[in-house]
């Protein structure tokens, strides 16, 4: 059964354009969220002609809407006895399909825009793992970088004595994003426990000992590297032997390497936000194991890699050039698994120009607009984010079945699950890209078929 209300006059392309005014009107400031509802219409241009029933029941107005934001603030001391103030927030985007499911982000960028931006990204993303979970997002602008583990520790539980009240395992699963790993799992996990009385799924990315499942941590940058082998399927090929440009150096970028190492590809790059380190030798096992505990225990800076491997270039950020030296090494490969807008159109022109064969997003969003059609319209193998890095919180829904079911699966099961997922994602963004008649765009693909499962759900809902 579908709402049907005012049917209207407008053509498909009129609609959108109108609501994507309205959405920059009512949303000004927030580059970012524009940025991310822009390239989801122009794929749905596509679907709108032949579904005109969610043009009528206002479907998009209403799916750019979070269903509730929460900002707070946040208190803490810091080891000097000075209070600190930090603001806290949580997108609930949508659950139509699902408990609103997504992580948090601790970095000095974060605002509404970003994680609005996020959440709505989310959506789609959740629901094309095949799992039933809506969108959300979360986070503050507190710096972890240079914090103390008790410093960490109060902020988080501030954090939490806010956050709780709003979450729980049938509505709100967060989970960890930049800056929020297993050590801030443990620390808001604890308080969430503490003030509710309760042992439950709440939170994802859980210590293996106290809820959490095997494979999630590796499971974003594994899942992206089964996506880019799927992408190579389908022209017969393989990443054995592939050169690998992989940007970033915490979570996602990791188990990049890990599993590029594993289906015997070459990583030869990682990065951080002071700069890129570039190893022509090759990033073995022995030197990820160094670049995990540097980053993971040691808390360092990636510059240190190249003075332990003398072979290996770092260059130095500069924040006068308009683009990233790492995009401009030559490369049959691209993992992205830093951040937002991390590719730029220059960056994407570099890339192609030294002959990029594929570009897998581990980030959310890594990409701008311009870069994004640069990859499209020169038909290289592209996998946009909301598909390639879906392997996450696809696995963080295995960790919420899991705790359901008060049971753990073994790694071999974990892992087998996440590897048919991201089948299956590549599947459907590729077939449902054909059926829109624009083969190959895996970016059509997967809006529209994460879309579609949203959008139905929120029909048969009714109007909430
Ligand atoms: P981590 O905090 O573990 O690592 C982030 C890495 O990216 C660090 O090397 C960091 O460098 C670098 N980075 C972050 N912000 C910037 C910036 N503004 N400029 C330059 N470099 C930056 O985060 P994750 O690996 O978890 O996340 C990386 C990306 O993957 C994000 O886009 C995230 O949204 C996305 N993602 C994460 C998932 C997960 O399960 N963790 C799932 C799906 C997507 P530095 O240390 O210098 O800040
Ligand atoms: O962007 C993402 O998908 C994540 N940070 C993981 C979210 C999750 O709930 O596991």
């Amino acid at each position: 059964m579908s709402v049907l209300t005012h049917p209207g006059v407008k053509a498909p392309g009129d609609y959108i354009e109108s609501v994507m005014i309205s959405v920059k009107a009512k949303n000004p400031a927030e580059p970012e969220f524009h940025q991310a509802v822009a390239e989801v219409f122009d794929s749905l241009r596509l679907v709108l002609s032949k579904h005109p029933e969610y043009q009528s029941a206002r479907l998009l107005e209403r799916i750019v809407e979070p269903e509730r934001v929460i900002m707070f603030r946040v208190p803490w001391f810091d080891d000097q006895g000075e209070i600190q103030i930090n603001r806290g927030f949580r997108i609930e985007m949508n659950s139509a399909i699902g408990p609103y499911k997504g992580g948090l982000r601790f970095h000095p960028s974060v605002n509404l825009g970003i994680l609005k931006f996020l959440a709505f990204e989310q959506v789609f993303k959740n629901s094309l793992t095949t799992l039933p979970m809506g969108g959300g997002k979360g986070g503050s602008d507190f710096d972890p970088k240079g914090k103390s583990d008790n410093e960490v520790m109060r902020f988080c539980q501030s954090f939490m004595t806010e956050l709780q009240r709003h979450i729980g395992p049938d509505t709100d699963v967060p989970a960890g994003d930049i800056g929020v790993g297993g050590r801030e799992i443990g620390f808001l996990f604890g308080q969430y426990k503490r003030l509710r009385n309760e042992f439950t799924g709440v939170l994802t990315g859980k210590g293996l000992g106290w809820g959490g499942s095997l494979i999630r941590p590796e499971a974003t940058g594994y899942g992206c590297v089964y996506f880019a082998s799927e992408m190579l399927k389908t022209k017969k090929d393989t990443l054995e032997g592939k050169l690998c440009l992989v940007s970033g150096s915490g979570n996602v970028s990791q188990y990049t390497v890990e599993k590029l190492l594993d289906l015997g590809a070459k990583p030869i790059t990682v990065s951080d936000s002071n700069g890129v380190i570039y190893d022509p030798d090759g990033i073995d096992r022995e030197k990820l194991a160094f670049i995990i505990d540097l980053k993971n225990v040691k808390r360092g800076r990636i510059r240190d890699y190249a003075d332990h491997y003398k072979k290996a270039i770092f260059m130095p950020t500069d924040i006068k050039l308009e683009h990233n030296p790492l995009w401009n090494i030559k490369a049959d490969c691209a993992f992205p698994s830093a951040t937002q807008n991390e590719i730029t159109a220059k960056d994407a022109a570099n890339l192609l120009k030294n002959g990029i064969k594929l570009v897998a997003e581990g980030a959310n969003m890594p990409s701008t607009l311009d870069a994004t059609k640069l990859f499209l319209d020169a038909k290289i193998l592209y996998g946009p984010a909301k598909a390639a890095n879906a392997g996450g919180v696809a696995t963080s829904g295995l960790e919420m079945a899991q705790n359901s079911a008060r049971l753990s699966w073994t790694r071999e099961e974990v892992d087998d699950r996440l590897h048919k997922i991201m089948i299956a994602i590549h599947r459907n963004c590729f077939e449902t890209a054909e059926k829109y008649g624009t083969p190959g765009n895996l970016v059509n693909g997967a809006n529209i078929g994460g879309f579609l499962k949203v959008a139905n759900a929120m029909l048969d809902q009714g109007l909430v």
